[in-house]
């Protein structure tokens, strides 16, 4: 078809699927509750999309999870510890842990703030495939008279995102068990053919990235072999996030019917005569934004393929899984703004209008930007390291191997309604503000009754880390329910950055002078960092994005030089997702990690030499970044590391780590609670392996997700640990 995207949101409009799966899991609801509810929002897709004229529908794109997940299920190959009597079950167990069990480790799904969970494969594992639920969805929406195009994880990318079991010898890849996946797509391809569906859709988004030969020429054999089946549908593999570059011959070069790019983030290459012979799915139309399009440059790169003779399809960069569902869901955004925008449903709108060559009424050209930002004034370091830390250690005198967490303690569900209740105006603000101090005090009293050397104040009065501070800097406009999905039932309303960020005025020194004026013991002041704030925002596309950075590092640095004039000795300045917009190609990394780095340090050295600045990052793979992680200068780093087991603690790169470091041993991400012994093992290792001194104790990320009942046992085990390992330190041997 002419017209067609590469996906789309899942959690249902309303969020209607995070509420069915968390009644679930609750016991609230049964399993025909949910798979109701997911027959409800995918029979609305698709007669939505419909409506709106889009003939090349996409199915599969539902997910009770993962899509990741749902494609080690269709493989076959979901670890047999989680296997359960229904496939909701299984993806579950997989998910979340059960039975004791861990879960699988969770990751970020390329730069996006999507994470899915990682796919175990090893020498051993048998592949079997289960191809029910693209059956299923197919057949569900023919029944309401729309074909579909299954969507289905490619074999590439699959063992690409996958890691090697525990039990795999050294040196083993997933990519080596090739052969054996694409036996299970032929048997997929054949009973999707034989179901009726015309076309498949492959996704190969880990081919945008830098690949070796051997991967490439594992593409090449993969798609030599399912084009070559005598008995498939037309394959379309779809590429995103980025160019191919030298994936594309090698695509171009089998025997595939159809080849997408992502031409929003890449641009076609300059002689077309390579991708001759096929259809390209031109991808002109952004998923990873909230603005209009630009028919203007859209029609140049399709102009150029049908001048050339290409048969087109009009498509979207990416699936629309990253973008909130539907502008006409927001009321309160400016009309100025509202008329610059385009959420999922107005993305395929603009899809529709592009390949009805109906230029005038779906899109608009981008704004142009008013006036050049203002210039930022330069910053200086601070002092060396050891200076600061004499000067930190001579005021806070904290004991050895102290005792912190991340800084969020759970979202009851009170603050959240009343949250609710203030903004529906229906709460006087002093009564909110009574709430949240009580909240405060409660979460004082229980660390302090915990034994926890520096405290928190809990963050009772933030719905998120981003979208709390976007909602007190000029330059941000939140929507209402604007919601994308992070992981399972999570969800976020990343805010719009559409201008100049300024602040206007202190945000969090309200509630840390509170929270530190109710206890003798050290409160940190909690923020978030720049390159955060941004990743996990819609940015304005007119200014560079280390512009955008820096401006927001700006009014960061004022924050931090007001808490400070507070008497707040901690502050710690988070940039958990300073990873996560690394570029997928390796060449373009050092210039990024400079000037996220120099963002950070602006944000973070107007503080004093006897002001401690923490900061903490998410997720184990940050050794990719631990120079820069290095060169961000914070006093404390703490870091995930409990679902790595410690691995993190033997990188050569953080042996020479510099600071302290307060390494995860407790991984927060499961219901399960972390036993003193296993606390105070992981606390020795990381002594073993880092300078005396350094080392702090805490969770592995925030608690805000977690219940109350698991926080305070873990707590309790946590300083039961560092006392007992603090203790034997200073008995002499
Ligand atoms: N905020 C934002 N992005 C994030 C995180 C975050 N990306 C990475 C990581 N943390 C993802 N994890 C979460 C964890 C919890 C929630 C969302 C993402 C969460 N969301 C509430 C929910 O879905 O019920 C809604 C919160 C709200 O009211 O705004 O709990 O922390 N931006
Ligand atoms: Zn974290």
């Amino acid at each position: 078809p002419a017209a067609t995207i590469l996906g789309y949101p899942r959690i249902g409009p309303r969020r209607e699927l995070k509420r069915a799966m968390e009644a679930y899991w609750a016991g609230k609801a049964d399993l025909a509750q949910l798979r109701e509810t997911g027959r409800r929002l995918r029979a609305g897709t698709w007669t939505d999309l419909a409506g709106r004229g889009l003939a090349g529908q996409v199915s599969n794109t539902f997910s009770d999870y993962d899509q990741v997940l749902d494609a080690a299920l269709l493989l076959g190959a979901v670890p047999d510890r989680y296997r359960r009597s229904t496939p909701e079950d299984t993806v579950f167990a997989a998910a979340r842990g059960a039975d004791g069990l861990a879960p699988l480790r969770m990751t970020k799904w390329f730069d996006t703030n999507y994470h899915y969970l990682v796919p175990e494969i090893g020498p051993e594992t048998r592949f079997r495939a289960d191809p029910a639920k693209p059956l299923a969805e197919y057949a569900e929406a023919r029944e309401l008279g729309v074909e579909t195009r299954p969507v289905l994880l490619g074999p590439v990318t699959f063992l690409l995102l996958s890691e090697p079991t525990a039990g795999a010898p050294a040196g083993f890849t997933p990519l080596s068990r090739l052969d054996a996946v694409l036996d299970a797509y032929e048997q997929i391809l054949g009973a999707l053919a034989d179901a009726g569906a015309g076309w498949v859709q492959l996704d190969e988004p880990a081919l945008v990235a830098d690949r070796t030969p051997d991967e490439l020429a594992a593409t090449a054999t993969a798609y030599r072999r399912l084009g070559g089946l005598a008995h498939r549908p037309a394959l379309f593999v779809a590429s995103y996030f980025g160019a191919l570059r030298e994936a594309l011959p090698v695509l171009a070069a089998s025997p595939v019917e159809a080849i997408g790019l992502d031409l929003v983030r890449g641009e076609l290459p300059d002689e077309l005569d390579v991708v001759r012979g096929k259809v390209i799915v031109a991808g002109v139309v952004s998923g990873r934004d909230v603005w209009r399009t630009d028919a203007t440059r859209a029609n140049e790169q399709l102009d150029r393929l049908r001048a050339a003779g290409v048969p087109v399809s009009v498509s979207t960069s990416c699936s629309l899984l990253h973008v909130p569902y539907d502008l006409a869901a927001e009321t309160d955004l400016p009309a100025d703004l509202t008329g610059q925008l385009a959420f999922a449903a107005q993305k395929v709108d603009e899809v529709v209008a592009l390949a009805a060559g109906d230029t005038g009424t779906g899109t608009v050209p981008a704004p142009v930007p008013a006036a050049a930002p203002a210039a930022l004034p330069p910053v200086t370091d601070r002092s060396p390291y050891p200076v600061r830390a004499a000067a930190q250690a001579a005021r806070l005198a904290l004991p050895d191997l102290p005792t912190t967490t991340i800084g969020s303690f759970p979202q009851t569900g009170e603050l959240r309604a009343a949250r609710a209740e203030l903004a529906a105006g229906r709460l006087d603000p002093a009564r909110y503000d009574a709430i949240i101090e009580a909240e405060i005090d409660r979460v004082l009293a229980l660390q302090e009754q915990l034994g926890l050397d520096v405290l928190v104040h809990g963050e009772p009065e933030r719905n998120d880390m981003v979208q709390y501070f976007a909602e007190h800097l000029d330059g941000f406009a939140v929507t209402g329910n604007g919601w994308v999905q992070s992981y399972g039932s999570r969800c976020t309303r990343p805010p719009i950055l559409h201008g100049e960020v300024r602040r206007t005025g202190p945000i969090t020194v309200r509630w840390a002078r509170y929270a530190q004026s109710r206890t003798d013991r050290p409160v940190k002041g909690m923020l978030t960092g720049p390159v955060t704030i941004v990743a996990w925002s819609f940015v304005r596309g007119d200014l560079p994005l280390r512009t955008v950075v820096h401006q927001v590092a700006e009014a960061v640095r004022g924050e931090v030089a007001d808490l400070e004039a507070e008497g707040i000795g901690i502050v710690q300045v988070d940039e958990p997702a300073l990873r996560e917009l690394l570029p997928l190609r390796a060449a373009e990394r050092d210039d990024y990690l400079d000037w996220a780095v120099a963002a950070y340090r602006r944000a973070t050295s107007g503080a004093g030499d006897d002001t401690q600045i923490h900061t903490h990052l998410c997720y184990s793979d940050a050794d990719e970044v631990l120079a820069a992680i290095d060169a961000l200068d914070a006093d404390v780093t703490s870091i995930e590391s409990a679902r790595s087991h410690g691995r993190i603690l033997v990188e050569p790169a953080l042996r020479s780590f510099a600071r302290g470091l307060g390494p995860g041993v407790y991984d927060i991400h499961s219901q399960r609670v972390p036993s003193v012994v296993e606390i105070a093992d992981e606390l020795r290792a990381a002594r073993v392996a880092l300078p005396a001194g350094r080392v702090w104790a805490n969770p592995d990320c925030g608690l805000k997700t977690r219940g109350y009942a698991e926080v305070t046992e873990a707590l309790r085990n946590l300083v039961a640990a560092a006392r007992e390992v603090r203790h034997a330190a200073t008995v002499p041997v």
